[in-house]
């Protein structure tokens, strides 16, 4: 395997062996573990400096303030943003309301569409519903081929009338990465806008805003080595600008009167109230540990775990594993003929593997599959063949113990 898994594991005491043996973790698609210099800056934020910020003129209150914003730059180089776009949210959902809300109420109107895909998270299908329901813009999906890739053979009648072009960059489900970029062009030919849902491509492969040609980046920190409850919302500076707040309160505002306010320089004007700093911080870190084991390895690691994965369920009689045949993300779909998922999934915890079951928050997606639930296993970093081998030794027992056929 291209990363020494076995080491990297030494990090995260979450994932140390105990005296029962090894668990293994395959459900780093729903969040990941964090390693130790996560934890010891965010404790560290917490024991030695915390203090709100940008409101104190004493000593920690500057040294937070300060770790804040440099955590602001650090990410923002980390997908080689202009740091003014940069707004911390608290995950990849609220980024995308806040696109939803500031830009689309006052953007889209009666007849308009959003362009979405047909494997999206409801994090990127239900706020914009919420916001064509109040402006009577309409939704329209990009199809999916048989393998589950973008069909794009249609793209440019799909891009008439269109205004905002929001796609996931990589399915939560099928373990595919669609074409943001070639989207994104045909997009600006057509004066729309192109939101990028990140939250399972910027954890796990080498995401850049000027390659994608995108000018909006959702992404949540948690699934990214992160504390829960920080997230990023990337946008291009002179369009934020010109968007009113999304919510308003302390810290967002220049100056407030009883007749009206003014607002703060972006990013700050969409921040209202006080951040999450030890997220932030933690983030920072976890962007640094990511830097070091590298991206480009991140994503060529689990492109080769995501594929024995695959092939070696197929193999299995009575299972069925959705997505490409191909090249794919360290996600992996799957269902065991004739038992629940979520059956399979307990099955696999006696045996001490952890996976997701359910629709994973993608309802269209799994009624598209023809079925109304799946198990998903997802590897990261900290993942090798081992663990997959202990998965499909864990699949066999599901299929003897409900006598799977074959
Ligand atoms: N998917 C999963 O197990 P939040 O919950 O806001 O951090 O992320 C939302 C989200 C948006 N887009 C995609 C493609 C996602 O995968 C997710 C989160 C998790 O698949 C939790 S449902």
């Amino acid at each position: 395997m291209i990363l020494p898994a076995r080491r990297l594991r030494e990090d995260f005491p979450i994932l140390r062996s105990t005296e029962k043996g090894r668990w293994v973790y395959l459900d780093s698609a729903a969040t990941t573990q964090k390693p130790e210099a996560v934890l010891q800056a965010v404790e560290d934020y917490y024991r030695r400096y915390n203090a709100n910020v940008h409101r104190g003129v004493y000593r920690i209150a500057a040294e937070a303030t300060e770790r804040y914003e440099e955590a602001r730059r650090r990410v923002a180089q980390f997908i080689g943003g202009d740091p003014r776009g940069l707004i911390f949210t608290r995950n990849t959902s609220e980024a995308i309301n806040l696109v939803a809300y500031a830009w689309g109420l006052d953007n889209l109107k009666e007849g308009d569409v959003i362009l979405l895909t047909a494997a999206e998270h409801h994090s990127n299908l239900v706020p914009w519903q919420l916001v064509a329901r109040r402006t009577g813009a309409r939704l329209r999906a990009i199809p999916l081929d048989e393998e589950g890739h973008l069909d794009l053979s249609r793209l440019p009648e799909l891009l008439d009338g269109v205004k905002m072009v929001a796609i996931s960059h990589a399915s939560n489900v099928l373990g595919t990465v669609n074409p943001v970029a070639e989207v994104a062009r045909a997009a600006h030919e057509v004066g729309a806008l192109v939101l990028v849902d990140g939250a399972q491509s910027v954890p796990r492969m080498p995401v850049d805003v000027q390659a994608l040609g995108c000018d909006f980046l959702a992404f949540s920190g948690h699934k990214m080595l992160a504390p829960m409850g920080i997230g990023v919302l990337w946008g291009k500076p002179d369009i934020l600008e010109k968007m009113e707040p999304f919510l308003g309160g302390g810290e967002m505002i220049g100056r407030v009167d009883w007749e009206g306010s003014t607002w703060r320089e972006i990013p700050w004007k969409f921040e209202a109230g006080t951040p999450n700093v030890g997220g932030a911080i933690g983030l920072m870190a976890a962007v640094e540990y990511l830097e070091k084991v590298g991206m480009e390895a991140i994503a060529r690691h689990e492109e080769a775990l995501g594929e024995l994965m695959a092939r070696r369920l197929r193999e299995l009689p009575g299972v069925k594993v959705y997505g490409p045949s191909g090249t794919r993300t360290g996600i992996v779909a799957f269902n065991v003929e004739g038992v629940h998922p979520h059956d399979v999934s307990q099955v696999l915890d006696e045996e001490g593997v952890a996976i997701r079951a359910g629709h994973h928050c993608c309802q269209p997606l799994h009624r598209l599959l023809q079925v109304g639930s799946s198990c998903r296993a997802s590897v990261y970093l900290y993942n090798d063949e081992e663990d997959v081998d202990r998965l499909v030794e864990a699949v066999q027992k599901v299929r003897e113990v409900f006598r799977v056929p074959g």
